[in-house]
Order: structure tokens, then C-alpha cells, then sequence
């Protein structure tokens, strides 16, 4: 029940990471409403740490001081504003919840939204939470009450995340603390929850909390009687007793071998074809939130990996196209801004603040934003993912550096490493005259009677192509 998204057939999420409410609210109307976008997974709202001392990191928003939301991208009046906004042009809101702790000891003073707090006394008044609200210390097996064994489940889930104080989410009261902030933003429209850290959160205790979340906001045209949307962050790589089927009861769950089978693909064309690997303990399609990367793995948070990102070009053009033209899981895909190290909070004039984003004449952006949403080929490739969805795999073909397959009778897809390509293939389509998505219809391909077609790409930036049924230009 909580893993549908209620999206009028869309089907993509954009992370418009550490993107401020206002703007947010003008790239719906300006961009994504248009582009027939489902979703964007905002960065967490509610009050945090400011680590002035680090500079002001990203991270300081995974130390929450109380459900406020007063964040560094805005202030209740401006989120609201935001999801109502969005909501109107068919754009649904997805709050990234942390709720597995609160900040790290050693951290005291006053939070974004002006709550004071003292981590080591367990002092959050402005929930209030305090000492019996979080996770008593002879329920963390290891010495010094942090996790350090990803084999000990226990320890997992019941000991402190980096030194972050660990919330009881075995108390009720804990449960309904949470609950209430998930039913606030509910009540104010959004569609769902990125729920953070949820491998370090018990699964029964995740299904308490849900269960005390309320319907859908039918004025917000969501239907009656529809459960919040929910994708639980579960880092599983294999090789530790915490899996992602786990959490299969409460919701989808990230799924990180994605984009690892994606980077290997990208690598060597001829992995491409085996991509959801159920004998990986991948989770099936309708359980997985898939995703080339995200905001840990991008800069190597989280364990980092073998992944693709906005650094590697036209490499990253492929993995990203290639991934929302297939058939695997519900597809997000990452918004992002230039950084030199991993610290790094956003593009700021200084003092905590964030910068606007800066669009430029060209529909790029500017400013240190990066918008891998608005590079053409993966804009365009939202749009195709929408207009074949219910379709699988067909008429696959791979040879060296190029690759092709339809989506049902309604789509084909083909993509070549180095910028050239001509061959005649199935593509599984009626006859007729179609639009190359890509190109925005300079480019016509004729589909013979029998299917087939010449398929050409002569472009070394964005070298794919797609044709869909009823697609015009976007
Ligand atoms: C430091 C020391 C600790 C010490 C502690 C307290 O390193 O040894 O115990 O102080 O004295 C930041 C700092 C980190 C600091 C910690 C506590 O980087 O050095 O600890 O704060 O003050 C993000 C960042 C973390 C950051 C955290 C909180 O990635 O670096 O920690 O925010 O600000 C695992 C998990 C997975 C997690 C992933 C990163 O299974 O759930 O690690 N991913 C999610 C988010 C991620 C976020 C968190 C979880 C925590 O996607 O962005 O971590 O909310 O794989
Ligand atoms: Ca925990």
C-alpha cells in the first residue's frame, strides 16, 4: 500500500538537492509541470544543525533539532507555498524524513529554527524530546555505543549512526512525535517520504510510525482513501544480514546495486542486458526506487561505490538515459550542484544562506547548479519513460558499443558510445513516420511495415535516440 505513487501515470522523481522552497516552487511551474515530471524529493525541511564551525556542511540537515520547518531552504510559509505550487501543475512533493535520530553528541546551542538543544543531555525541547526518547544504552551491544559491526543487527539499528543520538522508536511516544510531523506535512499536501537511515530503524517500529500517518490530502487531488507514498533508504550491497526485502511491508526500497549494474553497463555494453539480477537479492520492480546516484554516493558518503555522476559526462548521459528508458523499478534521478570537496553545502553568498539557481537563456542552469534534470537527452528521456510505462523489454540487441530495445509496441530505444551509428533493427513498432525525441523531430524515422527501421545517431554529446507512439515534440 505505501509504495504507489500517485502521479497521473508520471514517472519520475527529480532530487532537487539543498534547492530552496521559492525555487523549487518556479521549477514546477517553469520546467517540470511542463516535462511531466511525478515527484521532486526535497531536502529534509525540518529544523536543523548549523554547523557554522564546518563551514556550513550539507550534512548539518541530517541533525535534526526539532519537526519545525524551518530549514536552510525555507520557512513554513515558503514550503507551503511551494507544495501548493507544484501540486497545482501536477508535480507532487516527497519530504526526505529523518527520523531515526536526532544530532551528533558533542553538539549543543540553537537549531535553523531558533530551538535550543544540548545532544549530550538528549535535550530537544522544541519536539520536546529528552533522555527516555532515545534508544536505552543496554540495548546497543558495542563498547562505546556507536555502530561499527554491519554484521550485528542489533547493533545496526539500536547504536549510534556517526555519533548521531539514536531516537527509541520502540516508544509510543517517540512513534507519535513522528507521526504527527508526517501528518503535518501530509495535512499541507505532500505525497510522500524519503525515509533516511531506515536500515538503522526496526521495521516494526517504521510500521507503527506508518500506521499512525493519515490518508492522502484529497484537497490537495489525491484520492480518497490513498496511503502516503514511502521509499525507505536501505544501503544494501548483499553481504549483510539487513536486506532490503526487510522493509518490503512498509514501502520501496532504494536500491543501490542500480546504479552499480548501470556504471559497470556504461563500461562494457554487453552487462547492459542483465541489469535487475534477482539472484543479487535485487529488490523486484515494484519494490525498487532506483537511481543512477545520489547525494552520499555522488561525493563518497555512505560507502561510495562503483557509480556514474554528473562528473563523467556523456557517460552519465547514458547511464541516466539508458536507465529511464528501461522497464526496472520507479526511477529517480539526481539534481545537483558543483562541488570541490564533500563537505561542501551549496552554491551561498556566505552565512549559511543558499543561493538562487540561475537559469540561463539556454534553459542550462547557472550559479554552480548543475540541473542534470535539464540536460536535454534526460529531459527528453522523462518523457519517453512516461509515454511507454507498463511496457517490457523487447527486441534487445547489443553489439559492441551500441545498444537497442523497444518498450512493448509503444517505444524504442537505442544508445551508442561514440557518437555514430546506423543500422536497420526490429523495433517492434507500427508503421508510420515518427518524431526522434532527442533531436526534438529534426530528426524524422520512417518505421516500415515490417517493423523495422533505420536507426542513426550522429550526435558525440548525447548519442541516443528514441521514438515513441504519440510523442510530438516536448
Ligand atoms: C563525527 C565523527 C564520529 C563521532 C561524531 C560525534 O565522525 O565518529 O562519533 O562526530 O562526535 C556528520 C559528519 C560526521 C560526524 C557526524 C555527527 O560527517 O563526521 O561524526 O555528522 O556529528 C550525512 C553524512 C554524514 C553526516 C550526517 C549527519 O553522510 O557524514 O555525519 O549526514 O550530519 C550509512 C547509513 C546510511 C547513510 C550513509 C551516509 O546506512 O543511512 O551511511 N545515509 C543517510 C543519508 C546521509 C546522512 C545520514 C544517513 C544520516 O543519506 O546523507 O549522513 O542522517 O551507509
Ligand atoms: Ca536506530
Amino acid at each position: 500500500a505505501y509504495d504507489t505513487p500517485y502521479c497521473d501515470g508520471r514517472q519520475t522523481i527529480v532530487h532537487l538537492f539543498e534547492w530552496k522552497w521559492t525555487d523549487i516552487a518556479a521549477e514546477c511551474e517553469r520546467f517540470l509541470g511542463p516535462n511531466e515530471f511525478c515527484a521532486v524529493q526535497v531536502s529534509p525541511p525540518m529544523e536543523h544543525l548549523l554547523a557554522s564551525s564546518s563551514g556550513y556542511p550539507w550534512w548539518q540537515r541530517y541533525q535534526p533539532i526539532s519537526y519545525k520547518l524551518e530549514s536552510r531552504s525555507g520557512n513554513e510559509a515558503e514550503f507551503i507555498d511551494m507544495v501548493n505550487r507544484c501540486n497545482a501543475v501536477g508535480v507532487r512533493i516527497i519530504v526526505d524524513a529523518v527520523v531515526n535520530h536526532m544530532t551528533g553528541i558533542g553538539q549543543s546551542g540553537t537549531g535553523s529554527g531558533g530551538s535550543s538543544f544540548n545532544a549530550d543531555n538528549r535535550d530537544f525541547p522544541g519536539v520536546p524530546y529528552g533522555y527516555n526518547d532515545f534508544t536505552p544504552r543496554d540495548q546497543c551491544p558495542s563498547s562505546d555505543g556507536q555502530i561499527h559491526d554491519y554484521s550485528n543487527v542489533n547493533e545496526v539499528r539500536n547504536c549510534m549512526l556517526v555519533g548521531l543520538t539514536d531516537l527509541y522508536g520502540g516508544s509510543d511516544y517517540v512513534r507519535q512525535k513522528v507521526s504527527e510531523y508526517f501528518n503535518h506535512v501530509i495535512d499541507l499536501g505532500v505525497m510522500g517520504f524519503r525515509v533516511d537511515a531506515s536500515k538503522h530503524m526496526w521495521p516494526g517500529d517504521l510500521e507503527a510510525i506508518q500506521g499512525l500517518t493519515k490518508d492522502l490530502n484529497t484537497d490537495a487531488g489525491f484520492p480518497a482513501g490513498a496511503r502516503p507514498f514511502f521509499y525507505h533508504e536501505v544501503i544494501d550491497q548483499g553481504g549483510e544480514p539487513i536486506t532490503v526485502q526487510d522493509y518490503f511491508s512498509v514501502g520501496r526500497t532504494t536500491e543501490f546495486r542500480f546504479g552499480k549494474k548501470i556504471a559497470w553497463g556504461v563500461n562494457d555494453f554487453s552487462q547492459l542486458g542483465n541489469i535487475y539480477d534477482a539472484g543479487w537479492g535485487m529488490a523486484p520492480s515494484d519494490k525498487a526506487l532506483n537511481f543512477v546516484d545520489n547525494h552520499d554516493n555522488q561525493r563518497g558518503h555512505g560507502g561510495g561505490g562503483d557509480i556514474l555522476t554528473f562528473q563523467n559526462g556523456k557517460d552519465y548521459t547514458l547511464g541516466v538515459c539508458f536507465s529511464l528508458a528501461h522497464d526496472y523499478g520507479f526511477m529517480r534521478i539526481m539534481s545537483s550542484y558543483y562541488f570541490d570537496n564533500s563537505d561542501q553545502g551549496p552554491p551561498s553568498g556566505g552565512g549559511g544562506s543558499t543561493s538562487d539557481v540561475v537559469i540561463n537563456d539556454d534553459g542550462t542552469c547557472g550559479g554552480g547548479w548543475v540541473c542534470e534534470h535539464r540536460w536535454n537527452a534526460i529531459t527528453q528521456m522523462v518523457r519517453f519513460r512516461n509515454a511507454v510505462a507498463g511496457t517490457s523489454i523487447e527486441n534487445w540487441y547489443q553489439e559492441g558499443d551500441n545498444v537497442a530495445f523497444s518498450r512493448g509496441n509503444k517505444g524504442f530505444f537505442a544508445m551508442t558510445k561514440y557518437g555514430s551509428f546506423d543500422k536497420t533493427l526490429q523495433t517492434g513498432l507500427p508503421a508510420g513516420t515518427y518524431c526522434e525525441l532527442i533531436s526534438h523531430c529534426a530528426n524524422q524515422v520512417t518505421v516500415n511495415a515490417d517493423g523495422t527501421a533505420m536507426v542513426s545517431i550522429h550526435n558525440e554529446q548525447e548519442p541516443v535516440f528514441a521514438i515513441c507512439v504519440g510523442c510530438g515534440d516536448g
